[in-house]
């Protein structure tokens, strides 16, 4: 497919989805969340693509929210069918078997945070801003950030982030968990780059099976979510990856692995 609001580019085994719409802030219109579940389908699909990096094109923003001039006329079904519609797209970003960052500088506000939290894991850059600013709007985050902040960085910190409708910096962002690493602003994209390397140094079958086995274990008891867990155990005993990872231990090596 075409994209006209984001840009879709690969390196070697990383893809990027940047959103392209510096002049409003990388702001999410309806088309722009049509293109990004295209391009998540894309990724996904696209077997030489092992990691996905979102993030927004210009200095400013990663995504400073829904773009609102398409808010401010919904009507409440039209805006049920909306909030169900993104929630979909965002699900797709968060059910994909391969690993996702969202690389965060500047604004990273309402559904532009909310994308970074669907996301694997978040970096940020030292200037980054985040929040879910809705209450401010006269709405609630609806595109699964009160869901997702409440199991991320806990329920207080979602209802701080959510209530107050306040911006956080990257630091406080990533002292309560919601950002995974803090990078200068100059040394973002390596330090994103550099941790998505070493994550694809793992064994990929064993990456897969771990990002499946927590994401389905959020959403259950610990007993359940266990039974998942030694059932991927055993799934991950079964292959070529399993027995180089071993061996090259063993063997004092680095590990070849092949994915199967
Ligand atoms: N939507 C549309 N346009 C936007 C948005 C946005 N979210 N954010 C910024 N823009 C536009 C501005 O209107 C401005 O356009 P113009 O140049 O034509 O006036 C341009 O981007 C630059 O923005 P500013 O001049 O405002 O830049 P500042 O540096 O002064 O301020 C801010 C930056 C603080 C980020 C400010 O732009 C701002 O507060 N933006 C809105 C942030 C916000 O409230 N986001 C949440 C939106 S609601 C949401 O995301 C809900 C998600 C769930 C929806 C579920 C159902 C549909």
């Amino acid at each position: 497919m075409g994209y006209e609001n984001i840009l879709l580019e690969r390196a070697g085994a990383v893809a990027f989805a940047t959103v392209n719409r510096p002049k409003v802030l990388n702001a999410l219109n309806a088309q722009t969340l049509r293109e990004l579940a295209a391009a998540f389908d894309e990724v996904e699909a696209d077997p030489s693509v092992r990691c996905l990096v979102v993030t927004g094109a210009g200095e400013k923003a990663f995504v400073a929210g829904a773009d609102i001039n398409e808010l401010a006329k919904m009507q409440p079904l039209q805006a049920k069918d909306l909030a169900f519609a993104g929630q979909q797209v965002y699900a797709r970003l968060e059910k994909m078997t391969k690993p996702s960052v969202a690389m965060i500088h500047g604004f990273a506000l309402g559904g532009g945070c909310e994308l970074a939290l669907a996301c694997t894991l978040r970096t940020a850059s030292t200037t980054a801003k985040l929040g879910l600013p809705e209450v401010s709007l006269g709405i609630i985050p609806g595109y699964g950030g009160t869901q997702r902040l409440a199991r991320i960085a806990g329920p207080g910190v979602a209802r701080e982030w959510v209530l107050t409708g306040e911006m956080f910096g990257a630091e406080e962002a990533h002292r309560v968990g919601v950002v995974n690493r803090v990078f200068p602003p100059e040394a973002l994209r390596e330090g994103t780059l550099k941790m998505v390397e070493t994550i694809l140094s793992r064994g990929p079958v064993a990456v897969r099976l771990a990002l499946e086995t927590i994401r389905r274990g959020m959403n259950m008891s610990q007993p359940e979510g266990e039974i998942i867990e030694s059932d991927m155990f055993a799934l991950a005993a079964t292959t070529a990856d399993m027995r180089e990872g071993m061996a090259a231990f063993l063997e004092k090596r680095k590990p070849a692995f092949q994915g199967r």
